[in-house]
């Protein structure tokens, strides 16, 4: 919640207020963003061993306040402690993994047309960097641009977040506090448009990276183009998970638990559609229901709890209008559909839901759902499996369950995704390069692919050699 001067955080789970946050004013973010620029010669022209030193020491910090960091992510945005303990190490890998990649840019020489000719390739920190990031992963969605980004020689200034800028905030104050220059990383705080156009009309900022929803990315991508900047999108998901009869169905249960309900589904690749073979759709739906029935909901702060609250009352009402829209279309409610919500800004719980017999044309099976619902529908047979899939504008995640080899490379050979996990529920790691196609985003964060979009490329020539 907004007022013009202050941000307001509420724990989601209680409606209480945690903290107020200084909006800043757009001379604020004008002045970060010039202090940001002009740092920049010195920290791309630092050598990449003491970047990847620095980025150590802060990676360092971040774990030996572990404890801390986590309690405050789970307060400001709901999710189970233990998650909030696994995004503190998921988000630490990013810097550990770009501090090693810092010192592997390398360049490259050409064999030249004339042997008094030499053509030398170097690569290059593009600049000042702008992220936006969103309030799912508060922790890990700020490392994995600030990591390739400090790692290439860019400066960075982040805006989080409204719902969860406190993790981002202490993540700022660590950084510094292991010795990276306080213009070399800055954070900015305020309403996502209002800062989203300060930076997308700056000249000196030469890179947006967003991690959002997909209206907003293409907004930005528009906007960008005035200034020709750099862009690097991961939008939004609808995560199929198509079961074959072969399938290992205990296996693929656990699984779609695991990649469901991980931050009560707010996760832009869980899976969104269960696809099944009709001959064992009976036996799995009953399986997971079991499973389903037994994951606890409540306040993330218990360590008992596997699904928190969701996020805020906009997040809420999607998800039950999607619930109410399959059933309208003819979806039976397998388990779940209870919510407990008093209407505050905040205490907002949706129960673990399976829908069974979901129509193809329900807005849950189209529509990025970001809540822990499970919509079930059949098919025939792999290619119907497939054109479900792909039948929407998102291409981030997909899932599948099989252990005959032949269909496994057919189905990974035809599904429009970039992030695959093929009897593997869980396939994200600071080592791979995450993203999507189509409509779900543009570039890649992690591996050795996550370091590019934040370099440009240079070549020299030099002549007359003789
Ligand atoms: O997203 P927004 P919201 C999806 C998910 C969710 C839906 C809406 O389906 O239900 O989006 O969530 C900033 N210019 N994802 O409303 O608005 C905002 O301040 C520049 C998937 O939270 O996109 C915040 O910092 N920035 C996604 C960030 O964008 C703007 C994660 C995300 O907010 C802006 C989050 C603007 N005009 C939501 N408007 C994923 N890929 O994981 C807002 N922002």
């Amino acid at each position: 919640m907004i007022d013009t001067k202050k941000i307001i955080i509420k724990n989601p789970a209680t409606g209480e207020i945690i903290q107020e946050v200084d909006v800043d004013s757009r001379t604020n973010i004008e002045k970060a963003i010039s202090s940001g620029h002009s740092a920049f010669k010195t920290w791309k022209n630092t050598d990449a061993h003491r970047r990847s030193e620095l980025m150590k020491n802060w990676s360092t910090i971040i774990q030996d306040n572990k404890q801390e960091l986590a309690k405050l992510m789970t307060l400001e945005s709901g999710k189970p402690i233990n998650e909030s303990k696994g995004e503190v190490d998921y988000a630490t890998s990013y810097i550990d993994w770009y501090a090693e990649e810092a010192k592997r840019v390398y360049g490259r020489t050409i064999p030249a047309n004339s042997d008094s000719k030499k053509i030398i390739v170097s690569k290059e920190a593009v600049g000042m960097v702008a992220a936006i990031t969103p309030w799912n992963f508060p922790a890990a969605m700020m490392t994995r641009k600030a990591a390739p980004a400090l790692a290439a020689g860019c400066t960075f200034i982040v805006k989080p977040a409204e719902e969860t800028p406190l993790t981002t905030l202490k993540l700022i104050e660590y950084a510094h506090e292991a010795g990276i220059p306080e213009n070399v990383i800055q954070c900015v705080n305020g309403p996502g448009k209002e800062i989203g156009n300060t930076f997308t009309q700056s000249d000196l900022i030469r890179k947006i990276t967003f991690t959002g929803s997909t209206p907003v990315g293409k907004q930005l991508i528009k906007d960008s183009a005035d200034s020709v900047k750099h862009v690097s999108m991961e939008l939004g998901g609808h995560a199929p998970m198509i079961i074959a009869k072969d399938a290992d169905i205990d296996l693929a249960v656990e699984q779609t638990i695991a990649s469901k309900f991980r931050n009560a589904g707010q996760t832009c690749i869980c899976v969104n559609r269960v696809l099944v073979d009709e001959s064992i759709v009976e036996e799995f739906s009953s399986k997971l229901k079991l499973e389903v029935e037994k994951l606890n909901v409540g306040n993330g702060l218990d360590e008992n709890i596997q699904v928190g609250p969701v996020i805020n009352k906009k997040g809420f009402d999607k998800i039950l209008s999607q619930i109410e829209d399959a059933v309208n279309k003819g979806a039976e409610i397998l388990s779940g559909n209870k919510t407990i919500s008093d209407d505050q800004d905040g205490y907002y719980f949706v129960h673990p839901t399976i829908l069974k017999n979901v129509a193809k044309n329900a807005d849950i099976m189209q529509e990025e759902t970001f809540g822990p619902v499970i919509p079930i529908t059949t098919f025939s047979s792999i290619d119907e499996a497939l054109e479900i899939a792909n039948s929407t504008p998102f291409g981030l995640a997909a899932y599948f369950f099989t252990n005959d080899y032949r269909i496994g490379n057919y189905i990974h050979g035809n599904l429009e995704f970039g992030i695959i996990g093929w009897n593997d529920g869980a396939p994200s790691a600071a080592h791979a390069p995450f993203g999507g196609m189509k409509e779900s985003g543009l570039g890649r964060e992690g591996g050795i692919e996550g370091i590019e979009p934040y370099l440009e490329t240079k070549y020299l020539s030099i002549g007359n050699l003789k």
